[in-house]
């Protein structure tokens, strides 16, 4: 898989408006809006899974050379105007939707369109190609949107608990015999079977693996996924799920402030270990708060936890392979 990349232009002069890659966002609070600019390609290729198995992929791509899966995620703020050229180097038909906020129609193969539009309400959102749904989305063509609200504070929503860096995590399942008919240019008719279970585009590594701990394959220790803090980082992680599928997140070390689900601003803020995320298209929005486990003794200050999914399925790739599914491992430095 092609590094992700990342272009970034504000007319209105305001430096780092959005950030990086697809999973740690980099975001400088500010009082005014912006101009956002992004070009996405849309492109194809084929991407290795954990059992060396390579799957045909589409994506929203920073380079009309590259492959991302998921797109670069993107950080606004309510209120910016932003501005998106979708370049579709493919053959098929696609499109470029988030959902209450911009629709582009039509993007046929071959044509370059630029869509325009205002920044709605705070939260997190998928940007998503709505075409042959659910299959063009499943197959890669989607990404992260995150909105903060124009208060020029670090919060999810106005008057929310505030935190000091926030991720973006995009869960996805894929099935294989599905990408290829999407290659092969047909919509799927078999069974859903997904075999492979990713969180940014990768799976986990066990130890022993020869891509255990490699930044670039491995869900656990990617940058982008992998949350590290030090007591009292207190770590927003807005999830989104692309796939079909509902799943259970579960937290070790610490329980997370549950503050949002499906963009529903909680009116009482849980302190959970597992919660429900949603299918399709679905989100929760919480804070891992770095705080010292509350019930180890003698204090924990340090360490390494899993953060896994607790449907079984989603913990194996190709059918077996257990513990190389969509995990990733929480860094108390
Ligand atoms: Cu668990």
């Amino acid at each position: 898989m092609k590094r992700r990349t990342f272009l970034q232009k504000s007319m209105a002069g305001v430096a780092a408006a959005f950030a990086g890659s697809s999973g740690l966002l980099t975001w400088v609070p500010r009082v005014q809006a912006a101009v956002i600019s992004k070009t996405f390609y849309i492109t194809e290729g084929y991407i290795k899974q954990p059992d060396e198995t390579q799957v045909y992929f589409k994506g929203f791509s920073s380079n009309a050379n590259g492959l991302d899966v998921p797109g670069a995620a993107l950080i606004v703020q309510e209120g910016d105007s932003v501005e998106i050229t979708i370049a579709n180097t493919l053959g098929s038909n696609h499109s470029f939707v988030i959902d209450g906020m911009v629709d582009s129609g039509i993007i046929a193969g071959g044509q370059t369109k630029k869509i325009r539009f205002t920044v709605g309400a705070p939260g997190s959102y998928l940007f998503y190609d709505k075409l042959a749904a659910p299959y063009n989305r499943l197959v890669g063509l989607h990404g992260g949107f995150a909105v903060m609200p124009a208060t020029g504070t670090n919060e999810l929503y106005p008057g929310s608990p505030t935190f000091v860096q926030q991720y973006l995590w995009l869960i996805n399942e894929i099935d294989p015999l599905w990408n290829t008919q999407i290659e092969q240019g047909v919509l799927p008719n078999t069974k859903y079977k997904p075999r492979y279970f990713t969180i940014n585009g990768r799976s986990m590594r066990v130890p022993g693996h020869p891509d255990y701990g490699n930044p670039d394959i491995d869900a656990g220790y990617n940058p982008d996924t992998r949350l590290v803090g030090s007591i009292g980082d207190r770590t927003l992680v807005r999830i989104l799920n692309a796939g079909l599928a509902i799943h259970s997140m579960h937290f070790h070390a610490n329980h997370v402030e549950w503050l949002a689900r499906n963009r529903q601003i909680r009116a009482d803020i849980w302190e959970k270990d597992s919660l429900l995320l949603p299918n399709n298209k679905g989100s929760l929005d919480v804070i891992y708060p770095f705080q010292p486990p509350v019930d180890a003794w003698p204090p924990v200050t340090t360490g390494h936890f899993p953060m896994h999914l607790h449907d079984e399925m989603t913990q194996t790739a190709g059918g077996g392979l257990y513990q190389f599914g969509a995990a990733t491992t929480i860094s108390f430095k």
